[in-house]
């Protein structure tokens, strides 16, 4: 499953109140002031963890509290501070107040941190009020509570490398192919209506693909399933565009790529501007070399690197992974 937004709650700790206490000693009969003050209460701090890639976790987990600051004493005893909570994040995550809409933070960095709810400051107890002239108040503040606040975290997926193309393109299979991910593969279009994510591995290079919807002709008018979902791939680093070359689609395999593109212009003129693999798919369905070859040729002319594959006989699998490792960390090194 996956998974793009969570609502929490955090709440702060509350600070502690201060006390209202006079000393009272053997011989002296008339002690002063000693009510001590209230702790502050825990903030609740979220940190941008690289070992988290979902927000899965606040599923099971949706409320966090941090404790409260302990009460002051007499004797002067200032109440101990509650102690703050950290929540991991993933990187990427932005972080909205819930009920206002206001974007509070976006995790960019690993070890980022943000104080989500600050906890309330504790009350000053007796000892504080005494003057010259007031050397025995009565007056004690309770502590002020921490704050709660509901939050909508948003976690744009961090994939390296998106799958674009048309429906029944193969972007499935060939995640399936290069990762572990196990997304629905099926004959007709529109087969995969949420992104997954799947991790592949070249030597000890790692990297993030997202395979997402397939995009048709109008996509931006709403045709298919939109391309709102482009969003999910908006910060890879890579997109490989992938071109069902086979006969079955019935269509011309240069003119599906144009298709495509015209789509991610409308979506942003960003996406265009990101590396991209053209991949002609399922050559093992390919009967008129000519169908590669047009594809191929209008790629160079592009100077777009290209690729054929089967998922089906596993030719030029290995090299295209090895090209989207090479790429992603490239850019890596460029960014
Ligand atoms: N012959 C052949 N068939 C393939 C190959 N790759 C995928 N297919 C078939 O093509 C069909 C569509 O594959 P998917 O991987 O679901 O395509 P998709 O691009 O994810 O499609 P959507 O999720 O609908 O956008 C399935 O029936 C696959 O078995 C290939 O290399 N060769
Ligand atoms: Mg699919």
């Amino acid at each position: 499953m996956f998974i793009d937004e969570v609502r929490i709650l955090v709440k702060a700790g509350d600070g502690g109140n201060g006390c209202l206490a006079f000393r009272r000693e053997k011989y002296v009969p008339r002690g002063g002031p000693s009510g001590g003050d209230g702790g502050r209460g825990g903030d609740v701090i979220m940190v941008a963890s690289p070992h988290h890639n979902t927000l899965l976790h606040f599923r099971f987990n949706p409320e966090h509290k941090a404790e409260r600051g302990r009460h002051g004493e007499g004797s002067n005893k200032t109440g101990r501070d509650g102690a703050s909570i950290e929540i991991d994040t993933p990187v990427g995550t932005i972080v909205y107040d819930a009920e206002t809409g206001e974007q509070l933070h976006d995790f960019t960095e690993p070890g980022d941190r943000f104080i989500v709810a600050h906890g309330g400051r504790g009350g000053r107890g007796n000892a504080r009020f005494a003057t010259s002239t007031h050397q025995a108040p009565t007056e004690h503040e309770p502590g002020k509570p921490g704050e709660e606040k509901r939050l909508r975290l948003e976690l744009k997926l961090l994939a390296d490398v998106g799958l674009v193309g048309f429906p029944n393109a193969g972007k499935s299979t060939l995640i399936s192919r290069i990762s572990a991910a196990r997304p629905k593969i099926a004959d007709y279009p529109f087969t995969t209506l949420e992104p997954n994510l799947g991790v592949a591995t070249v030597d000890d290079r790692d990297f993030v693909v997202a395979d997402i919807p397939g995009l048709i002709e109008g996509a931006h008018t709403g045709h298919g399933l939109g391309i709102q979902f482009l969003r999910h791939i908006e910060r890879t680093r890579l997109l490989a565009h992938l071109v069902d070359v086979s006969e079955m689609t019935g269509r011309d395999p240069v003119h599906d790529f144009e298709v495509v593109m015209e789509e991610l212009r409308s979506f942003s003129e960003e996406m265009l501007k990101k590396p991209m693999i053209v991949v002609a798919t399922k050559i093992d369905a390919a009967q008129d070399p000519e169908r590669v070859a047009a594809l191929e040729r209008y790629a160079i002319e592009r100077n777009l690197p290209f690729y054929k594959i089967s998922s089906v006989t596993g030719e030029g699998i290995d090299a295209l992974k090895r090209a989207m490792a090479d790429a992603v960390h490239q850019t890596a090194k460029n960014a």
